[in-house]
Formats: C-alpha cells, sequence, structure tokens
C-alpha cells in the first residue's frame, strides 16, 4: 500500500538521464535510468559470482565448503592490460566491473531521487566514501601497483587472509597512521552514536504518565556532564563527518600501503623522533 505522504511526492522529473523514459516506480522502489542499470549489474555480478564459485571450486580444499569460496583477481603477472583465462582472474575483473557498476548505479539513483524531492545530496555523497573505499582495494590500488593481481580477492576466509598478508607486509599493520585514524573514526562514531541513541531515547520515551521531555532536556543532559552540547543539527553534523572519515582513511589506508610507503610502518614514524627537542 501506498503512504498518503508518498503519493504526494511521485512527481516527474529530477533525473539526470533518459528524462521521462525510466522516470516510474516499481511498488515502493523509484526506478530510473540508473534503477535498470542497477538491477542489470547486479543480476550479471551475482550470476558471476555463482559460475565463478562453482568454476573455481576445485581450488577449495574442503568442497561444499561456503567459507572456502575463493575468487581471485589473476596472477600479477597478467599485469593491467593482458587478458586471463575465464576462471583464473577474468571471472574476478567481471564481478569488479558489476559491482562498480551497480555501487554507482545506486549513488545516481540516490541523486536523483534527491533532486526529486529537493532535498541536498548528503545520503550520495556519503554513499560515495564507501564506493571509494571499496575502489581503493579493487581498482585504485591495482592500478597504482600496475596489475589487477593486488586487487582484494572475494571469498569469506580469503579476503581476510588477502588482508593480513598487505598487512603484515610491512611488519605490523598498527603502526600505520591511516590505520590508527580509521580505527579511531569507528570508535568515536560508535561511542557519538551511543550518545546520541541514548539520549533520543531517555527523552521521547518516558515513563507511563510521564510526558515527553524537550530539546532543551537534552541540551542541559550534556552541559551538566561535559559543560557543552554540540545541539541537535551538530550532532548529525559530527555524526556524518565522523562516519565519512572512518570510510575516508580505509581507503587511503589501502591506497598508501605498499605504494607510496615500502618500509615498514614503525619507521614512518621516525619523522617524530627527529625533532630538534628530542634529537
Ligand atoms: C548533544 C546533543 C545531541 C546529542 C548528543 C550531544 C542536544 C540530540 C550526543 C552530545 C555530543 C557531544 C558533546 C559531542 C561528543 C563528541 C564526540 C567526538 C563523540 O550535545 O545536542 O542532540 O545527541
Amino acid at each position: 500500500a501506498m503512504l498518503s505522504f508518498e503519493k504526494k511526492y511521485r512527481v516527474r522529473g529530477g533525473t539526470l538521464v533518459g528524462g521521462n523514459a525510466f522516470d516510474f516506480w516499481v511498488g515502493p522502489f523509484y526506478v530510473g535510468f540508473f534503477g535498470i542499470t542497477a538491477m542489470l549489474c547486479i543480476i550479471t555480478g551475482i550470476f558471476l559470482i555463482v559460475v565463478g564459485a562453482v568454476y573455481t571450486w576445485p581450488e577449495a580444499p574442503a568442497a561444499g565448503n561456503i567459507f572456502l569460496v575463493n575468487i581471485a583477481p589473476p596472477d600479477i603477472s597478467y599485469g593491467l592490460l593482458q587478458v586471463p583465462p575465464f576462471g583464473e582472474g577474468l571471472v574476478w575483473q567481471l564481478i569488479t566491473i558489476c559491482a562498480l557498476g551497480a555501487f554507482i548505479s545506486w549513488a545516481l539513483r540516490e541523486v536523483e531521487i534527491c533532486r526529486k524531492l529537493g532535498i541536498g545530496y548528503h545520503i550520495p555523497i556519503a554513499f560515495s566514501f564507501a564506493i571509494f573505499a571499496y575502489s581503493a582495494a579493487v581498482f585504485i590500488r591495482p592500478v597504482i601497483l600496475g596489475s589487477w593481481g593486488h586487487g582484494l580477492t572475494y571469498g569469506i576466509i580469503s579476503h581476510l587472509d588477502w588482508t593480513n598478508n598487505i598487512g603484515y607486509q610491512q611488519l605490523n599493520y598498527h603502526y600505520h597512521p591511516g590505520h590508527m585514524l580509521a580505527i579511531s573514526f569507528f570508535y568515536a562514531s560508535a561511542f557519538a552514536l551511543s550518545l546520541h541513541g541514548g539520549v533520543i531515547l531517555s527523552h521521547t520515551n518516558p515513563k507511563k504518565g510521564e510526558t515527553v521531555k524537550t530539546a532543551e532536556h537534552e541540551n542541559t543532559y550534556f552541559r551538566d556532564v561535559l559543560g557543552y552540547s554540540i545541539g541537535a543539527l551538530g550532532i548529525h553534523r559530527l555524526g556524518l563527518f565522523l562516519a565519512l572519515s572512518a570510510g575516508f582513511w580505509c581507503g587511503i589506508l589501502n591506497l598508501t600501503t605498499a605504494t607510496f610507503w615500502t618500509r615498514p610502518w614503525p619507521e614512518w614514524w621516525t619523522w617524530w623522533l627527529k625533532f630538534p627537542w628530542w634529537a
């Protein structure tokens, strides 16, 4: 069933591509040109994952165990331009194209919906940070290093092994400043969301017979505890910043590993020790 306000906002316009041609809904879902391209990429991608999993099955030592399925990029020796056999990397490349096609289509469909509603582009911009983090692992870093073989492998256990391997290739990942920043932003995101979720529920869910509290209660609470309230709008700006920073530094972490810095990560910190007042 369509909600009363949905009908009101189902208006023509705001499309980036295709004019009125794909400007329609299927049930609750807005379609648009990018809804079509997203569906094509999703269906093709899922089909290729299934085919790729079956095709590369003999490589799973205990056949039948989904945890061991691994769809790997081509061998590093193929570089960026040589085409590998289907089961030895081409299927990984095709899946990656479908994934990027689906993610980018989804972001652009979000843009069309924002335009339709006349709201800001915050959501597609936010999603683009996630697309950036994924592209860093499967596209940008392999291009910087000159071979698709450096891409993230697809599999439940295998992607953990891949992460472990490139992480400890440079002695200790935890000394990577990008890793430190990404982790810190993940922690800060969880902290901010727990404060925000807590304060919202605490004043909008009163005991039976009591009234819902106000924005002044929220402000007063944090001023009592911390001497500072960031405000109702501020907490959402901060939340978006913290969350986007986490994804952003994940991507930077990936791109700087074994590319611009090839020595052990603990050695990166020698600039710190070279300060004149400590030297
Ligand atoms: C706040 C406020 C909210 C909130 C929260 C705060 C009324 C409903 C959670 C408190 C947040 C602060 C002081 C920032 C903390 C900093 C980090 C890095 C987590 O003031 O305004 O609105 O939900």
